[in-house]
C-alpha cells in the first residue's frame, strides 16, 4: 500500500491527484499546519529529516520531493500513461516541466508569500514603515517582474501544445498545477493570460482532480 504523508493546503495535493489518475489505492497520513507559522508539525521530521510534505512510502522505501515522487509513481504505476515515450521530444519537455515547477516557478512565488507576511507581521510601530518599504521595494523591483516573466513564458509555451509536454496530458501537468494555482491565488495570474486560465479550468474539471480534493480536503490555493 502506498502511504502519502499529506500536509493540509499544500503541494502534496498533487500526489493524491496523480494517485487518483492512476487508480491506485493509497492511505493518507494527514498533518495540519501550525495556524500561526504555517509550518508542518514536528512529527513529519520522523518521516523525513526535512519535515516537509509530500513524502511517500511504498515497499519499505521512503521518498520526498514532489517532482521525484510524481515521476516515480507515474513510471512505476502508469503502465505507459502519463509519461511520454523514452527518447521522444515530449519526454524531454516532460522532464523539463517536472523540474521547472519547483526549481524555477515556485521560488519567486514563495518570495512573494514571505514578503507579504513581512509586510503584515506584528512589530514595533517604528519598525513598520521600514519593513514595509523594504518589502514593497523587493516586490516592485524583483519579485513581481520575475513572476510576470515566468507567467508570460508559460502562457507562450501553452500556445505550442494543449499540455505542457505535448498533446497528451502527462504527470508534468500535475506537477505544474501547484505553481499555477499559487500564481492564481497570490501571484497575479488572471484572465489576461487566457491559456494558463484555460489550463487551470481543464485540470479542475478532471474527475480524478476532484476526487483527490475530496480525499485531501482543505486546499485553499485555488484562485
Ligand atoms: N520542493 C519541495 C518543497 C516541499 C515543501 O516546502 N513543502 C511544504 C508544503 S507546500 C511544507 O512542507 N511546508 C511546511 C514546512 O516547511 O514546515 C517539494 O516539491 O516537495
Amino acid at each position: 500500500m502506498i502511504v502519502v504523508h499529506h500536509l493540509n493546503n499544500s503541494r502534496s495535493q498533487r500526489v493524491l491527484w496523480l494517485l487518483e489518475e492512476l487508480g491506485r489505492p493509497y492511505e493518507i497520513k494527514l498533518y495540519q499546519r501550525n495556524a500561526q507559522t504555517m509550518l508542518a508539525p514536528p512529527e513529519l521530521r520522523q518521516v523525513h529529516p526535512l519535515g516537509k510534505s509530500p513524502v511517500i512510502e511504498e515497499d519499505g522505501m521512503t521518498l520526498a520531493e514532489s517532482g521525484a515522487i510524481i515521476d516515480y509513481l507515474a513510471q512505476r504505476h502508469g503502465a505507459g500513461r502519463f509519461v511520454p515515450a523514452n527518447g521522444s521530444p515530449e519526454r524531454l519537455r516532460y522532464t523539463y516541466w517536472l523540474h521547472y515547477a519547483e526549481g524555477s516557478a515556485m521560488p519567486p512565488l514563495l518570495l512573494k508569500l514571505i514578503f507579504n507576511r513581512i509586510r503584515n507581521a506584528k512589530m514595533p510601530f517604528f519598525a513598520r514603515p521600514i519593513a514595509k518599504a523594504i518589502a514593497n521595494n523587493a516586490m516592485k523591483s524583483f519579485i513581481d517582474p520575475q513572476i510576470n516573466t515566468h507567467l508570460d513564458f508559460m502562457e507562450g509555451e501553452l500556445g505550442k501544445s494543449e499540455w505542457f509536454a505535448g498533446d497528451q496530458f502527462s504527470a508534468a501537468d500535475i506537477q505544474m498545477s501547484f505553481p499555477l494555482e499559487a500564481a492564481a491565488a497570490r501571484g497575479g495570474l488572471n484572465e489576461s493570460r487566457p491559456r494558463l486560465m484555460a489550463f487551470l479550468a481543464r485540470i479542475h474539471a478532471r474527475p480524478a482532480y476532484q476526487r483527490a480534493l475530496e480525499r485531501g480536503g482543505d486546499y485553499q490555493l485555488l484562485g
